[in-house]
């Protein structure tokens, strides 16, 4: 009776991550304690992000708010939030992120992983309330451990990561990881502060009846791509475009779509970046059964030249994956 009438709340992540970590003999649990450093930052961001109207940080960077303290731009204090959580954490020996031109060294030279992290994705929609998200990839050194980390830990391509999520502040905050084992979601439950499996073993539906791209681009698009969105058209199906790579990324993962970046005349090799946005979410697509590459070849393929490299990204289910594929081949 008891039973009843309080259900179990769930899996929550930690103990997730622990159940994972004991199916293999040989792990020192550092990747499951890095994991969890993670879901802290994504915690203390989510806090940021839900505050932010009211504690004047949806100002530009720069700006003094009225007691004359500095304004933090939301994607700043992100950035500093998850530099701090990951270089406290100690299993990261290195760090890329968006917000940073070079690679950061923590210090922890014992450590064994390196970490690309976009802080907070989409910034153009945090002053107007629109789902922003966190986007994280995590690789194991190529340099000895035990030495400072070295620009070729990151630029591995994105078949060599370990895992790879992200975090969306929406409605409700979730965050969604893959090993490479299937993709799991969790969703925060706000008041006993713990992430909690709600979305297990997460398959794009194949058959894919969103479309997902800046039209107002299209004149710039190839022909193929342009042919892509036509047929589209012609088949009615739903275009959806939020502007924020997460969001869409997600709603596209849970209803089956395809998200679309192409190169434009004013950014000729796409705008999306290859480490921080499309090697993770290419990864995760992937291990959700879809598809994502830059139009010629695998996105987890690439070999990346340097940090802020861009590439055009078209991410979704096979299906439709495989009609732009042949309108790529019609052109
Ligand atoms: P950001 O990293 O500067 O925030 O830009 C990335 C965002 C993505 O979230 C989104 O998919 C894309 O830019 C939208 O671009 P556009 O406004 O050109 O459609
Ligand atoms: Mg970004």
């Amino acid at each position: 009776q008891a039973d009843k009438l309080t259900p179990s709340i769930g899996i929550t992540l930690d103990r997730f991550i622990k159940q994972k970590q004991d199916e293999f003999p040989f792990a020192t649990g550092e990747l499951s304690q890095l994991l969890r450093d993670i879901a802290l930052a994504g915690k203390i961001i989510h806090w940021e992000v839900n505050r932010a109207g009211l504690a004047n940080i949806t100002g530009s960077y720069g700006n003094y708010n009225v007691q004359g303290e500095e304004q933090q731009k939301l994607d700043v204090v992100a950035n500093v939030r998850f530099i701090r959580a990951l270089r406290n954490g100690g299993e990261v020996c290195g760090i890329i992120s968006e917000e940073e031109d070079s690679f950061i060294d923590t210090g922890n030279h014992q450590g064994k992983y390196v970490v690309a992290i976009d802080p907070l994705d989409g910034s153009s929609n945090i002053d107007v309330n629109v789902s922003i998200g966190t986007i994280f990839s995590i690789y194991r050194r190529v340099s000895p451990v035990g030495s400072p980390p070295i620009i070729e830990d990151f630029l591995q391509p994105g078949n060599r990561q370990v895992a790879a999520g992200y975090i969306v502040y929406g409605s409700s905050t979730m965050l969604v990881y893959t090993t490479g084992k299937g993709v799991n979601g969790f969703t925060y439950e706000q008041s006993i502060g713990e992430f909690i499996l709600s979305h297990p073993s997460i398959k794009v539906p194949q058959e894919g009846k969103i479309y997902s791209c800046n039209e107002g681009n299209l004149l710039d698009f190839s022909a193929g791509v342009q042919h892509f969105i036509e047929q589209c058209r012609e088949q009615r199906l739903s275009a959806r475009y939020i502007g924020s790579l997460v969001a869409d990324f997600h709603r596209n993962l849970l209803k089956g779509g395809i998200f679309l970046y192409p190169s434009t005349q004013k950014a000729p090799n796409g705008k999306l970046r290859l480490l921080f946005e499309c090697n993770p979410m290419a990864f995760l697509m992937e291990q959700a059964g879809g598809m994502a590459t830059d139009g010629k070849r695998r996105i987890l393929d690439i070999e990346p030249k340097e940090i802020h490299q861009r590439t055009p990204f078209f991410v979704g289910p096979q299906n439709l994956m495989e009609r732009l594929n042949q309108c790529f081949q019609q052109e």
